[in-house]
This record gives structure tokens, C-alpha cells and sequence, in this order.
């Protein structure tokens, strides 16, 4: 048995689930994993076993429970220095947990109308709901400034894989499914996250997953 074990949703649907799990890969600890199904009868049960709050994700260390992804981020990257979770840089490590920060409490209208479905291509649909074009500049905005002035060591926000970027990945995510097109730099940035080997696995176990949740 490994040291952690992460509670998760189902991996085509849980945005969170996806954040938590990508930080726990990248900070190159071992873990097991387990998949609660969301939206049965049992759900709500059979995460309160694992989760205080009910909530997916969850990480166990020990004795430790960790019900938050922004938590759980936070620990890996206290847990993992090596791993650079968070940018070393300490003005950049301000900015990127903002972006962080804004993105674990904003961007309502996105979450509710382009709900995460990495196995669904619904190009447009949602598109025109009140909100959701907003919350896609502002994305596009923060892309823009982050891979131009920040990202130079790599592909990603910061240039490696961080934080971050695991809070965003569901955001890609949403536009591959909603067609949201993008251009030069924030289309490539979507492809690197897209394509990374970590949201590779997670996506071939979302394709592998029975169940269907009618959103
Ligand atoms: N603030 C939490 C939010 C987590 C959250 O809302 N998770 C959803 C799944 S994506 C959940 O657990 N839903 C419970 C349910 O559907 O019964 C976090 O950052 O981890």
C-alpha cells in the first residue's frame, strides 16, 4: 500500500477530482487511488467515508485528511519542494497562486453551463449562456500574460508543470469538449496540457469508465 491514497470522482466528469489528482503526479509521490461514481443513490455515503465535507478530492496521508484540492496542493508542494509545484521565484509564485486563487473560486458560468465531459465533443453548445464568454477572455487573458511573460523555462504557465496549470487542465478540458477555438499561444498552451503524459492516463481511464451522468 502506498503512503497516499486520493479520493476521486469519476474521471470524465470530477474537474476537481482532475486538479487534486495531476498535483499528486507531478509531486512523484506513490499513491493508490480510488473512484467513487457521482450522481447514485450511494455517492453521497460513500464519499463522507472518506471526506468530511462530502466533497471530491480527497487525500489521505496517514492518518491525515486532506478534502480540498487547493489544500492538497498546497501540501504536496510543502511535502515536495524538488517537485516545483509552486514557482521558485517568490513574485511569481504570488502571481501564480492569484491565477490559482481565481480560478478555485470564479469562472461560475463556464462551470455551469461547459460542465467537464472529457469523452463528449458538443462544439458550441453553452457558448452564447450569460457569462460564459466573459469567464473565457478573462482565460484567455491569463494564458496570454502568464506564457508571455512567465513561461519561458517550459510549455506550461509557469514554464513547468505546476499547480497552476492542474487547477486550468479541466478548463482545456471544457474547450476541446465546447470547441472553444483559440489561437497561437493559448492553442498551444491547451495542446501541451492536453497532451501531457499525466492528463494522457487520466483521459484514457475516462474513456474506460462505464458510467454516464446526463448533464
Ligand atoms: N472545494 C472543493 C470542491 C470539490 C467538489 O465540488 N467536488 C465535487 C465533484 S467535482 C463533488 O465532490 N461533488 C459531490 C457530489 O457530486 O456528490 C475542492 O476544491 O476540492
Amino acid at each position: 500500500m502506498a503512503d497516499f491514497t486520493i479520493i476521486l470522482g469519476n474521471k470524465n466528469y470530477s474537474s476537481w477530482s482532475l486538479r487534486g489528482w495531476l498535483i499528486l503526479e507531478a509531486s512523484g509521490a506513490d499513491f493508490d487511488e480510488v473512484v467513487i461514481p457521482l450522481d447514485r443513490p450511494e455517492t453521497k455515503a460513500a464519499i463522507r467515508a472518506h471526506s468530511p465535507s462530502g466533497r471530491v478530492p480527497s487525500l489521505k496521508h496517514g492518518e491525515l485528511t486532506i478534502w480540498d484540492s487547493l489544500a492538497i496542493g498546497e501540501y504536496l508542494a510543502e511535502l515536495f519542494p524538488e517537485a516545483g509545484l509552486w514557482p521558485e521565484d517568490r513574485k511569481l509564485r504570488a502571481q501564480a497562486r492569484a491565477i490559482t486563487a481565481e480560478m478555485h473560486a470564479g469562472f461560475a458560468a463556464l462551470r455551469a453551463h461547459l460542465p467537464m465531459d472529457l469523452r463528449g465533443r458538443f462544439p458550441g453548445r453553452g457558448h452564447d449562456a450569460p457569462g460564459v464568454a466573459a469567464d473565457i477572455l478573462r482565460i484567455v487573458e491569463i494564458w496570454e500574460v502568464c506564457r508571455q511573460s512567465f513561461g519561458r523555462g517550459g510549455d506550461f504557465l509557469f514554464g513547468r508543470f505546476g499547480i497552476a496549470d492542474a487547477f486550468f487542465a479541466p478548463v482545456v478540458g471544457r474547450f476541446v469538449t465546447y470547441g472553444v477555438s483559440l489561437e497561437g499561444a493559448t492553442a498551444a498552451y491547451r495542446d501541451a496540457v492536453w497532451s501531457c503524459p499525466a492528463m494522457k492516463t487520466w483521459r484514457a481511464a475516462a474513456e474506460a469508465e462505464p458510467w454516464v451522468i446526463d448533464q
